[in-house]
C-alpha cells in the first residue's frame, strides 16, 4: 500500500485499520463529531437556564465511538454509564433521544422521569442505569449469567465503568464473580485520571485498573484511549473472546476528562490550567480529522460537511425536542406502582 503524505509533505505510517473499512473510519469520526456537539448542546442549554443539568463527555470520543464500532447491534447488551453519550448514539441512540432526556419531556425513553444523560433502549439492547457508581456492574453480570444459563452464543454484554468507579466493592464482587463462572462479559474501565474532583493517585495505589484483572483470573489489558482504532480493536478481541465463550476480560483505555465533571462543578477550583491544556494538546477528534485526511480517507471538503451536518442535526434535535410537552402531574406514578396506584390513598 502507498503511504499517503502528510499536511508537511513527510511519508505517513501506513494506517493500521484492524480491517475497518473507509466508510467504518468515517463513521467513527461521524460519531465522535456527533458526541462533542451534543455533549456541547447540554452545557449550552444549562448555561441558558433551559436544562437543570448535563455531564460533559469531551475527551471520551475516540474510546466510545471505537467501543460502539465492536458492539453488534441485535446481539450485544450494553450496560453504560452516565458519560457514555457516544456510545449511546454510537449503537444507535438518536440525537432527539438524547434530546428529549436533556429537557425531561414526556416522550423520552424513560417518560422525562429519569436523571439526563441516564439513557436506556431496550430497541438497542442497552440497559438502563442508576446513578450510584458501580451498580450498574452486578446488573451487567447478571445479564452476562442469564446468557450463559440459557447457552446463547454469538453475544456478550459490554459494561464501562470510569477509573474512580473501581474503588467499589460491587467493582470487585462482579469481576470475581464474572471470572468464576466465565461469563461473556467485557470490562471496561474509561479511565480519564479523574472522579469529580479526586486525582487518579488519591483513589489507587496501582495506577493501571487492567493489572488488577491477574488478582481475578482474568486476561487484562490497556490501550490509548485518545485512539478509537486501538480502543476498536482492544474492544473487538475482548468482545469476541466473550461471544465465543471464553469468558471475561478488564479492558482500560486512557483518556481524561476535558470540561468539568458535570454543569454543577467548576474544574478550575481542583485542577490546574496547565494540566488540561496538556491533554487538550492531544485532543481525539482533530486528530483522528488528521489521520483520515492524511490516509486519503477523508478530504478536508468532507470534514467540514460533515461537521455542518452534525451541528444540523443537533439543532434540529434541539428544536424538536424543546417544542414538545413535559410529563403530565398525574403520569407520576405510571410503572411505579401498579394501575398507577397512589400510595397515599
Ligand atoms: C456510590 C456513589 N458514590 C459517590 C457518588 C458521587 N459521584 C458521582 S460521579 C463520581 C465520580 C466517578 O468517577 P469515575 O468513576 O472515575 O467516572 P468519571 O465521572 O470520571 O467518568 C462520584 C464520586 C455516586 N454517584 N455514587
Ligand atoms: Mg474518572
Amino acid at each position: 500500500m502507498a503511504k499517503a503524505m502528510t499536511s508537511t509533505g513527510e511519508a505517513a505510517a501506513t494506517l493500521e485499520r484492524y480491517g475497518l473499512t473507509d466508510d467504518q473510519l468515517r463513521a467513527i469520526f461521524r460519531n465522535m463529531l456527533l458526541q462533542r456537539q451534543l455533549d456541547n448542546r447540554g452545557f449550552q442549554l444549562n448555561r441558558q437556564g433551559k436544562i437543570p443539568f448535563a455531564l460533559g463527555s469531551e475527551g471520551h470520543e475516540a474510546i466510545q465511538a471505537g467501543a460502539a464500532m465492536a458492539f453488534k447491534r441485535g446481539h450485544d447488551i450494553l450496560a453504560p454509564y452516565y458519560r457514555d453519550l457516544g456510545l449511546a448514539v454510537g449503537i444507535g441512540f438518536t440525537p432527539l433521544e438524547v434530546l428529549l432526556s436533556l429537557f425531561a419531556r414526556a416522550a423520552d425513553h424513560n417518560g422525562g422521569r429519569q436523571f439526563p444523560n441516564h439513557y436506556s433502549s431496550r430497541k438497542i439492547g442497552m440497559m438502563s442505569f442508576s446513578s450510584i457508581l458501580a451498580a450498574q456492574i452486578p446488573h451487567a453480570v447478571g445479564a452476562a449469567y442469564a446468557i450463559a444459563l440459557r447457552k446463547e452464543t454469538g453475544r456478550a454484554v459490554l459494561v464501562t465503568f470510569g477509573d474512580g468507579t473501581t474503588s467499589e466493592g460491587e467493582w470487585h464482587e462482579s469481576l470475581n464473580f464474572a471470572a468464576v463462572h466465565k461469563l461473556p462479559i467485557v470490562f471496561l474501565c474509561e479511565n480519564n485520571q479523574w472522579a469529580i474532583s479526586t486525582p487518579l493517585h488519591q483513589q489507587m495505589g496501582q495506577p493501571h485498573v487492567y493489572k488488577r484483572a491477574e488478582g481475578y483470573g482474568l486476561p487484562g489489558e490497556s490501550f490509548n484511549g485518545f485512539d478509537p482504532l486501538a480502543t476498536y480493536d482492544a474492544v473487538r478481541r475482548a468482545m469476541e473472546r466473550a461471544r465465543s465463550g471464553s469468558g471475561p476480560s478488564l479492558i482500560e483505555g486512557t483518556c481524561y476528562r476535558f470540561l468539568s465533571h458535570s454543569t454543577d462543578d467548576d474544574d478550575r477550583t481542583y485542577r490546574t490550567r496547565e494540566e488540561v491544556e496538556k491533554q487538550r494538546a492531544m485532543d481525539p477528534v482533530p486528530r483522528f480529522e488528521k489521520i483520515l485526511i492524511e490516509n486519503s480517507i477523508l478530504v478536508a471538503q468532507d470534514a467540514d460537511a460533515l461537521k455542518k451536518d452534525v451541528l444540523r442535526e443537533t439543532n434540529e434535535a434541539t428544536d424538536a425536542a424543546e417544542a414538545m410537552p413535559f410529563p403530565e402531574a398525574k403520569d407520576l406514578y405510571t410503572n411505579l406502582y401498579e394501575g398507577a396506584w397512589e400510595p397515599w390513598q
